[in-house]
């Protein structure tokens, strides 16, 4: 039985594709806690928060019904299990699509064509849903792995499955059709919780951590000295979340500039900045940025 406390719940996957990222990102929040795979829950030793460990099906669910009162799951559980809950954020991990495939030799080239064919899926629930909004009768084939061996079986005539790099698929012989549904991962919540004052503290407190450490992500923190008559200059040429924060050096005649960078155009901005007249450029990791 677990404490119904006044602690907060958060669930994660156990062991899978989402455990590594999202371990990653409460730890990034500062939080403390020993995460073991074989025990069902490790309690935060420096927030009112305890740490679930499921399969990721069952997430949605557990939230719904208050078993844990936060969750992280891919959106494309959230959507099948068609569970009742708020999603508080976008986490920015675990991308993929859930792709309609079908055979490469196959006569089928568009979505209405899968009009009264065999679809095998782990998705009935969400592709019953697509089938039924763009009116099409087929039939959906329910397994519960190894979809893509389905055509090759002639247990169907396409396949509805997550894809994400598309090597499975490939190796498989099949081609994209149609994508029906793209998933990150989210942070879920339960709605009654909201509603608990105390929880929704500490929910907000959560939730301003994981943000921050969202919007650090990929980011650096630069800072450079120059002449300051270069300043214009090298304004134009910083691409910035903010305009940057300039202070006068000892030096008469030099500045120091400080500014937020994302990391992927860092290396052509600073060549620029560099024949710009910028020197002594120093680039950081951030943390966090709370905004
Ligand atoms: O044991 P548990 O039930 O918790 O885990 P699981 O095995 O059901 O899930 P897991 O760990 O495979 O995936 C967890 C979540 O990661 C999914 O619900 C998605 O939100 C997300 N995700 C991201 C993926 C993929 N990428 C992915 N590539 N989930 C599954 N796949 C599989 C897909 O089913 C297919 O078999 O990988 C194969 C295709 O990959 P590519 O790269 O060859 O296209
Ligand atoms: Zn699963």
């Amino acid at each position: 039985m677990i404490a119904n406390n006044g602690r907060l719940k958060i669930a994660i996957q156990k062991s899978g594709r989402l455990t590594d990222d999202s371990l990653a990102l409460l730890r990034a929040c500062g939080l403390e806690f020993e995460f073991q795979k074989q025990s069902l829950y490790s309690p935060c030793r420096n927030f009112d928060l305890d740490v679930l460990a499921l399969r990721d099906d069952d997430i949605p669910e557990y939230v719904q019904d208050g078993v844990a009162d936060l969750g992280i799951v891919g959106e494309n559980i959230v959507r099948e299990k068609r569970a009742q809950v708020e999603t508080l954020a976008k986490l920015g991990y675990g991308h993929c699509r859930l792709m309609i495939s079908v055979p490469q030799r196959s006569p089928i080239k568009t979505v209405k064509q899968l009009n009264r064919k065999r679809i095998a899926t782990t998705y009935p629930g969400t592709l019953s849903q697509f089938l039924r909004t763009n009116g099409l009768r087929a039939e959906v084939i329910q397994l519960s792995g190894a979809v893509e061996l389905a055509p090759t079986l002639d247990v169907a005539d396409a396949i509805c499955d997550i894809v994400s790099t598309g090597t499975t698929a490939r190796v498989n012989g099949l081609r994209p059709l149609h994508e029906v549904l793209s998933s990150e991962a989210v942070l879920i919540v339960n709605r009654r919780t909201l509603r608990q004052p105390e929880k929704k503290l500490l929910i907000d407190r959560l939730s301003i951590r994981i943000s921050g450490s969202l919007q650090a992500r990929g980011k650096r923190y630069m800072m450079m000295n120059a002449p300051s008559a270069a300043v214009p200059r090298l304004k134009r040429i910083i691409p910035s979340l903010k305009s940057p924060t300039v202070v006068p050096l000892a030096e008469e005649g030099m500045v120091a500039l400080h500014s937020v960078i994302a990391e992927d155009v860092f290396w052509d901005v600073m060549e620029k900045l560099k024949k710009a007249g910028a020197s002594d450029i120093i680039v950081v990791p951030i943390e966090t940025i709370i905004q």
